[in-house]
């Protein structure tokens, strides 16, 4: 397993990566959908706001304290009460800051073997309070690449046509 230290040093990084990674661009490119339907970069943000209670921080409690039952959390639901898109890149990085103060700080206050506790997930079984913690930062990673992938296209509109024949064939 990774250890909790990294865990929690990993969860706390994303706030700053996103804000290194994301305030040099124009505010337009933010609220770009990559597709119909598809989460702009400040939506993405908001999801990784809106979830990161329910989703990570409350179930890694639940198990820990020895709840033998888990449910689903409905991310478009708990997303639905506010509009992402229209908010201030700073303020969301501020909020996603303040929820990963308390999360790191809350993975640094357990037991590496809290970790083996269980619970029963009403779909996927047996879940451990480990197997949270070990898909929160590769949720926060899948995410990030989703934000990758909807800011890069920008780039090639300003690209020559060989450009980007030489960039598709690399
Ligand atoms: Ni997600």
């Amino acid at each position: 397993m990774v250890e909790l230290e990294e865990l929690a040093a990993t969860i706390e990084s994303l706030p700053e990566v996103l804000l290194a990674l994301l305030s040099p661009l124009d505010a337009e490119v933010l609220t770009r959908r990559p597709a119909h339907g598809e989460w702009c970069a400040l939506e993405v943000i908001g999801h990784l706001i809106t979830c990161e209670g329910p989703a990570f921080r409350d179930r890694i409690r639940r198990i820990v304290e020895g709840e033998p039952e888990i449910g689903n959390v409905d991310i478009h639901k708990l997303m639905a009460a506010e509009s992402f898109e229209t908010g201030d890149l700073n303020d969301l990085v501020a909020r996603l800051r303040a929820e990963r103060v308390v999360s790191a700080r809350y993975l640094r206050s357990i037991a590496t073997n809290d970790l083996d506790r269980t619970a029963e997930h009403v779909t996927y079984g047996t879940l451990s309070a480990g197997d949270f913690a070990h898909e929160w930062p590769f949720h926060d990673q899948d995410h990030l690449q989703q934000i990758l992938d909807a800011v890069k296209p920008r780039y090639l509109e300003s690209m020559s046509a060989p450009m980007r024949t030489a960039m598709s064939e690399a």
